[in-house]
């Protein structure tokens, strides 16, 4: 008998979860403490399904954190790197978070529900623990919980068919980055137009736990008609469309400016947020490491590895790791992302395969810029 993980009731099922085994899930990861489904078997099929059709993904493991309260709007804004004035309600920034040091904490997603209420959709890392005490700490006057809320993402060309459809043709003029609370069948969800991939759609947050499968269902027969697929974030199309996995692609202590998310950190906020001083001296001495997209030599990789591998300088001196690695259909090659240090980034450089093989790897660009 081969390995078994023991994974037990300490990891949460999503709402969702037993759709996806009736759709028939073959691949499952663990994030934020819960199930997240990777593939149905058919990694090829699922690509084209998200750049060809419409995609429904379960990433109910993208947790809120909800902050409410007179002070919710100053704990927000003190946690952000990103600054969160001007933000209206209904509408959504990314806003990487970082620790006392500039190390990033987690790159959510912050929705504006009211003046004083908000979602932290978060990526991989206890960020309910990090507000709750920086809260208490500072002495402000708000409550940081996990509301029931588990969002369903809808990708792809005829996403919006799909969601017109279902809700009516004003789904149309939802705009990235905007939302509407809204009901369909007595289900209560927010209707985002946003999600994981570049091929653009909606995520449906939604608030009634018991109703996950009757979202599921009701979703999966509006998409029919479009050719809706099962699916899960795609590790090749968020990297052609340099959408960032925090701890994915950058283990667990890198900085915001090494990973190329610059632009949605305001450095030259005249508030103090954390990190703000870690990050002015790492601006003004230039990062160590870059994190870069580039293709790889060699046959098409089936699946990426669990390790990183060794990144090597032209002159064969170990320079940073190979983060992860896939065949992309956009490029007719492997593509891969790797936090090089900085002298070697922009420049090719090597990799060795866990079974031995040398790939090379030829930059592409900076990731994300
Ligand atoms: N959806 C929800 N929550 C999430 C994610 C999500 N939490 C974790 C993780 N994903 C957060 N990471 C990202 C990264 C990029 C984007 C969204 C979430 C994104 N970026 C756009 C881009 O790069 O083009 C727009 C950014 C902007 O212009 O502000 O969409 O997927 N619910």
């Amino acid at each position: 008998m081969g390995l078994q993980i023991g994974l037990g009731s300490r990891i949460r099922k999503s709402p969702f979860f037993d759709a996806l085994v009736r759709h028939g899930l073959t691949h499952v990861t663990v994030y934020n403490h819960m199930y997240m489904p990777g593939s149905f078997g058919d990694p090829d099929e699922e690509y084209r399904a998200l750049l060809e059709r419409v995609s429904l993904w379960d990433v109910a493991c993208e947790r809120q954190v909800e902050v409410v309260g007179p002070d919710a709007f100053a704990l927000c804004q003190y946690v952000s790197a990103r600054d969160l004035r001007g933000m209206a309600v209904g509408r959504v920034r990314y806003a990487p978070m970082c620790d006392h040091d500039g190390v990033l904490l987690n790159d959510p997603m912050v929705l504006r529900l009211a003046e004083d209420r908000f979602w932290i959709s978060i990526a991989d890392s206890d960020v309910l623990l990090w507000c709750q005490a920086v809260g208490a700490e500072r002495g402000l006057d708000c409550r940081v919980f996990e509301p029931d809320v588990s969002p369903l993402a809808v990708q792809g060309p005829r996403a919006d068919d799909t969601m017109a459809d279902l809700l009516g043709e004003w789904v149309r003029d939802v705009p990235f980055f905007g939302f509407v609370e809204t009901s369909h069948d007595g289900i209560p969800f927010v209707l985002c137009r946003s999600g994981w991939s570049g091929q653009g759609g909606f995520e449906l947050f939604l608030q009634d736990g018991s109703r996950g499968l009757d979202l599921w269902d009701a979703v999966w027969a509006a998409g029919e008609e479009y050719g809706i697929h099962p699916g899960g974030p795609t590790l090749n199309e968020r990297i052609e469309s340099d959408l960032f996995s925090y701890r994915a692609d950058c283990g667990a202590a890198a900085t915001p400016l090494e990973v190329g998310l610059e632009r949605y950190v305001s450095l030259d906020r005249d508030d103090d947020f954390i990190g703000k001083s870690a990050l002015l001296a790492e601006r003004s001495r230039g990062p160590a490491r870059r994190l870069v997209k580039a293709l790889l030599s060699g046959e098409r990789l089936a699946a990426t590895s669990e390790h990183p591998w060794p990144a090597l300088s032209p002159g064969g001196s170990p320079c940073g790791e190979v983060r992860v690695a896939v065949w992309s259909p956009k490029h007719d090659s492997n593509l891969c992302l790797a936090l090089v240090s900085s002298d070697v980034a922009g420049g090719p450089f090597t990799t060795e395969t866990p079974t031995g093989e040398v790939l090379q790897a030829t930059h592409l660009a900076y990731f994300a810029e």
